[in-house]
């Protein structure tokens, strides 16, 4: 492997799918919108698309998904009179590669023209300084002399799945700055584009072509001499809390970006991948193939971190279109979450504080869906209002074309508790009760009282149970006790018990006032007792064997590819009413294994072994979030060669772009930062054994045989350390910063790491 630092091709993506592949491939994103990876020429029927967070818009009854902006990178040639596209004319050569060093974007393209070599070039990169700005370099040569008519601006000819969002398009010039701006159909709320350009040749016009609002440049090319410009572009919305209008604000941002030149936005946009790295690499040495995958699962979390200040989250698809309709999923908490919680704890509260923002969106689905009931249910698919933008039939049958109904929006409900252990988990972690004071504390407590009116109390049994779920497995709806779902519903009565004891010691006048606001005193005891109450299924005492919930054993036990065999169509969804796996053990994705995954604490080894080894051979593995969960089990009780397939699998998901497209009818052709969080898990908790708790750092390493080292920072408590694992010893290097001296636990050892400090364990004195 050339560059572990990029991802690159030579071949040119010709057909849709592949383009499609492509442009999730090499996206580029800054948390605030994020760019397909298409090139400078394509438009709408390639998919391109610069997808703004948090922005949503809705057509009629269609989905309500993010808005795409109008693309202000487009540029398009023509060479003595014939238009120049990859699609279009014959290509000689052809390079594109993504730096995953700092996000930049480039192409190199040659086309053949009548005996001409015509190359053109381009590096575009949106500024992670200034989350607004995308700004491009373009240069054009010719082996020939030719006549070469450049037109580049902003292209409005959208791609959308249920626009158009931005129904009338306005477009302007002011000065030398090109605008375009539209009004979202359902808010009514303006969205701007601006684009100005250093265009050191040529004589210029302005002109408006349908959709495009362009600057044209002709220019007699001399044979051998390169022509290079300069684009600036800014996306605003009069969402944003700003003085100015959103065009205003876009035209702002472009005239200081040209006035300071395109090196020095790229010298601001590199410090800060600079220090993104430093916090966030993970390098395993002896192992190319592994690190380039890893480092691209890293990078992919690191573009659509949301903007600091934003109170944003991270959809299922991130920033790679309108797929899953830009709904934030428990996929953030439970397999992004943690990799900004022990990198970037500050990105962590961001994400955070997108549920403390949609917790009324979460009072009113607990209200209003089936039976109706107390406190906070959050979305399944959370947009920005955290009203649920789940569909009662939200996947449709490929065969009939009816929609089916699915309750994954209103029988998913773990979804509450996935948030709440966040929130404890930043707390626990970080030592900061910052996000608890900001409005975790109501959401924690808030979970624990939709858990207590969802929860029913079994007389005869003396216990409560947890009827009627649908736990990560989607295959097997409507489900009582759902073992996943009611461990995360023990865990949020636990944290809420434990949340109200800490503010009330520490912050007496701060839980005062939130018991009153939400009037939550009389309940406050009864989330302890339920804790205690409530039935979790165990492992069976002779073989160790949990069941996924009441009832399962029972299933018809078919192999899943005997199962997959007899589907009629290709994408035929195997859950909801009537789906081929309903009446069969195949699940969906991990369940009990995620369970074992996540509260890793509680269970022995032994039961962890003995599970996967039942569950494994029956999933089906047919969600993204599946493959890790088996990894990092795995790792845990010794299969490493089974860990590191499920780990490569993981990690390798969106560079070889290779998941499939259809779930039923439903479009699925995005990026999957789920797996891409589930990746880092696995290299750091999964081979590198670290699990960070309350009081300390335990680390039993579990290194691949081809490894040599995996080295890491670790943010913990506030503190940084650097560890670097080997076959052979670990080491924990404390950053001279740090507050405090902090507990390590290394093969069961126990070390203190003081600041400044470096503590080496041999693995050879371990303790039995
Ligand atoms: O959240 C997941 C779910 O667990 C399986 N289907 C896809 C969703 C989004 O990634």
């Amino acid at each position: 492997m050339s560059d572990l630092w990029s991802v690159e091709t030579s071949s040119l993506a010709a057909d849709g799918e592949a383009i499609m592949r492509n442009g999730n491939i090499y996206q580029i994103a800054n948390g605030y919108m994020g760019y397909r990876g298409t090139l400078d020429e394509y438009g709408r029927s390639e998919l391109v698309a610069i997808t703004l967070a948090g922005v949503f818009d809705r057509v009629g009854e269609a989905w309500r998904e993010p808005v795409n902006a109008p693309n202000g990178g487009y540029t398009r040639i023509a060479v003595d009179g014939q238009t120049v596209g990859a699609l279009e004319v014959p290509v000689s050569a052809h390079h594109q590669a993504l730096s995953l060093r700092n996000a930049v974007f480039e192409r190199k393209t040659a086309f053949a023209l009548d005996g001409k070599t015509v190359t053109i070039a381009s590096q575009r990169f949106l500024s992670a300084a200034e989350p607004h700005l995308g700004v491009i370099r373009y240069s054009i040569s010719s082996d020939h002399d030719a006549d070469i008519v450049v037109e580049t601006g902003i292209d409005g000819d959208i791609w959308d799945l249920n626009g158009p969002h931005l129904p009338r398009l306005d477009a302007k010039m002011y000065g030398d700055t090109l605008v375009i701006a539209g009004m979202t159909n359902e808010l009514g709320k303006c969205v701007a584009v601006a684009e100005s350009a250093t265009i050191p040749f040529g004589q210029q016009h302005h002109k408006v072509d349908g959709n495009r609002n362009l600057r044209v440049v002709s220019f007699k090319a001399e044979a051998g001499k390169t022509y290079t410009f300069w684009k600036y572009f800014a996306v605003c919305t009069a969402f944003e809390e700003a003085g100015l209008t959103a065009p205003e604000a876009a035209i702002a941002a472009v005239h200081e970006a040209k006035a300071q030149g395109f090196d020095v936005c790229l010298a601001a946009h590199n410090a800060v991948w600079a220090d993104k790295w430093a916090q966030c690499d993970v390098i395993i040495e002896g192992d190319d193939e592994t690190q380039h995958a890893l480092r691209y699962s890293i990078f992919q979390l690191l573009i659509v971190a949301p903007v600091d200040g934003s109170r944003n989250s991270i959809p299922a698809r991130a920033l790679s279109g309108q797929v899953y309709k830009g709904a934030v999923f428990w996929d953030t908490e439970m397999f992004m979450f943690p990799f900004f919680l022990h990198t970037c704890p500050q990105k962590a509260a961001e994400l955070l504080r997108y549920r403390i923002r949609t917790l009324d969106g979460a009072r009113r689905k607990a209200l209003t869906e089936g039976a109706g009931y107390r406190g906070a249910f959050y979305a399944w698919e959370s947009q920005e209002t955290g009203d649920d933008a789940c569909t009662y039939f939200n996947i449709g049958d490929p065969l009939t074309k009816r929609e089916l109904r699915t309750h994954f929006r209103d029988k998913q409900v773990h979804i509450s508790g996935d948030v709440a252990i966040a929130m404890w988990e930043y707390f626990k972690l970080t030592g900061d009760d910052c996000i608890l004071l900001e409005g975790g504390a109501e959401v924690i407590l808030e979970c624990a009282r939709f858990y207590y009116s969802y929860a029913y109390f079994k007389k005869e049994k003396n216990r409560y149970e947890i009827l009627d779920v649908i736990g990560p497995d989607e295959y097997h709806e409507r489900v009582n006790n759902n073992a996943f779902t009611n461990m995360v519903v023990r865990a949020t009565f636990e944290i809420a018990s434990q949340t109200a004891f800490y503010l009330a010691e520490t912050h007496p006048e701060a839980f005062k006032a939130l018991v009153q606001k939400i009037a939550i005193a009389q309940e406050l005891p009864l989330f302890a007792e339920a804790a205690r109450l409530l039935y979790v299924p165990e492992p069976n005492p002779t073989d160790g064997l949990i069941e996924q919930f009441d009832g399962y054993f029972n299933l018809r036990n078919v192999p899943v590819e005997e199962l997959k065999s007899q589907r009629i169509h290709p994408d035929e969804y195997l859950g909801a009413g009537q789906g081929l796996a309903v009446p069969t053990q195949v699940i969906k994705q991990a369940d009990v294994v995620m369970m074992l995954s996540l509260f890793r604490e509680r269970y022995p080894t032994a039961v962890k072994r003995v599970n996967w080894e039942y569950y494994e051979p029956r999933t089906e593995h047919g969600s993204s979030l599946s493959a890790c969960a088996y990894a990092m089990v795995a790792a845990e009780f010794g299969n490493l060669d089974f860990a590191y397939k499920y780990f490569l699998k993981t990690a390798r998901l969106d560079l070889d772009a290779k998941y499939k497209i259809y779930v039923g009818t439903v479009f699925m052709g995005g990026s999957h930062p789920a797996a891409n969080g589930g990746a880092w898990m696995t290299a750091v908790f999964g081979f590198g054994g670290v699990s960070a708790g309350a009081d300390q750092v335990t680390i039993s390493p579990r290194l691949y045989k081809s490894w040599r080292s995996l080295k890491f920072k670790l943010a913990y408590k506030g503190d940084s350390f650097d560890i670097t694992i080997t076959h052979d010893s670990v080491a924990v290097t404390a950053a001279p910063s740090n507050r405090q001296t902090r507990r390590f636990c290394v093969w069961g050892r126990d070390e203190s790491c003081v600041p400044g400090k470096r503590i080496l364990i041999d693995r050879a004195e371990k303790v039995a």
